[in-house]
């Protein structure tokens, strides 16, 4: 036999055998957390979960009424995925910097996982090296700085320390720590927070990002699921241009924001090119993330107040159809004029409704089905 064939012969045994399951990349996540990624790589096969930011803290007029979501008022169950912010954890403050307690964020997640779904975290930092600046504040070479001075990185340990902490204190009924995605250091390939692109080169962000994920090991953070997400990108090189390496990195993903353009007569050409442009690297993300066996995202998407009747079918549908994802997230409900979700009566509920049929695309009632975090059932593994 030749070399290739028996090369071959190898790639297909690992392909069907638990051999090539896929498990994440701390080796002492808890097994829950290992359940859930050979789950989201299992049922990425079958469809994409649908996300929302602050799902269950507020919407378009109400703030923290237990039970409620935006998305439920519409279809009549939650998203499947709730992603959270953690900015201002770093400053010991009660809230968010969006006003959402910590403690709620903590008790949402909790419900969250509960009924099955998936609790995903970023995190708007202030800056380490000027703690009193916040992620938007271009400042150049804070990550230079960063690893230079022994002030400023004992500053963003004790952050890491909290988060860490925070990380910790999510907890199931049986007491065991609940898996979450955490998306760190995000949407880089922009320049407008100071990890972004302009302000650091490709070595010190991933020295920065490896520096945050072996930390976080080391604290025990033990229900991470790393995501790396950047924001529009040209090409495979371009995506990974900072890519920290398949040892740092669980999930592959990208943020991408539908803008249209003030002028009415250009809003079909646009449409096309959003399309097009997000499909394109939703292929680019597929490639990177089968190649590299990983799990990929679209991991902030959206359309600013939804003043396009039929954005979900028509332009979101396009963009996520069989393309592997494993989830779509749209940004969070915060007021009338900034939403990224429908609520009753708004212009696109109905369209929502009927993206919410489409049988690849999932709630939360569909992934409490599929068990997240219970083992992957043998006859089921996914192959690669
Ligand atoms: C942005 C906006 C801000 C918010 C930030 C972090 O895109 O929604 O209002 O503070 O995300 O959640």
């Amino acid at each position: 036999m030749t070399r290739t064939l028996l090369a071959s012969l190898f790639l297909v045994f690992t392909h069907l055998t638990s051999f090539g399951q896929a498990s994440p990349i701390n080796k002492k996540a808890t097994q829950e957390t290992r359940n859930l990624y050979a789950n989201l790589k299992r049922l990425s096969q079958k469809g994409t979960m649908f996300g929302h930011q602050d799902a269950l803290a507020y919407g378009v007029g109400w703030k923290y009424e237990p039970g409620r979501s935006d998305v439920k008022e519409v279809v009549g169950e939650y998203p499947a995925v709730v992603g959270w912010e953690l900015g201002h954890l770093e400053l010991d403050k009660p809230m968010n910097l969006d006003s959402v307690p910590f403690q709620k964020m903590r008790e949402f997640a909790q419900e969250v996982y509960a009924k099955g779904g998936l609790n995903t975290f970023s995190w708007h930092l202030n800056n380490p090296v000027a703690p009193s600046k916040t992620s938007w504040d271009a400042a150049d070479s804070t990550i230079q700085h960063l690893f230079k001075d022994k002030k400023a990185m004992k500053r963003y340990q004790s952050w890491l320390d909290g988060l860490a902490g925070f990380m910790k204190t999510l907890k199931g009924p049986n007491g065991e720590l609940i898996p979450v995605v955490f998306r760190p250091l995000h949407e880089h390939t922009g320049s407008w927070f100071w990890w972004g692109r302009k302000h650091c080169s490709p070595e010190e962000y991933k020295q920065m990002w490896r520096f945050t994920v072996d930390y976080l090991r080391k604290k025990k953070a033990n229900n991470l699921l790393f995501a790396y997400s950047t924001d529009r990108f040209t090409s495979r090189e371009d995506y990974l241009e900072r890519f920290p390496g398949d040892d740092y990195v669980d999930i592959v993903g990208f943020d991408l924001y539908h803008r249209p353009p003030a002028a009415p007569n250009q809003l079909a050409q646009a449409n096309q090119n959003f399309i097009q442009d997000t499909r394109r690297m939703v292929e680019t993300l597929r490639q990177i993330g089968q190649e590299k066996n990983k799990v990929w995202t679209l991991s902030e998407t959206g359309l600013e107040t939804l003043p396009q009747a039929d954005w979900w079918t028509n332009v979101l549908i396009p963009i996520i159809k069989d393309a592997g994802l494993s989830y779509v997230m749209v940004w969070r409900n915060a007021r009338k004029d900034h939403f990224y979700a429908p609520y009753p009566g708004q212009k696109s509920a109905d369209d929502f409704k009927v993206f919410y049929q489409n049988p690849r695309v999932f709630f939360i009632n569909k992934v409490q089905q599929e068990n997240l975090y219970a083992p992957v059932p043998q006859n089921k593994q996914a192959a690669k």
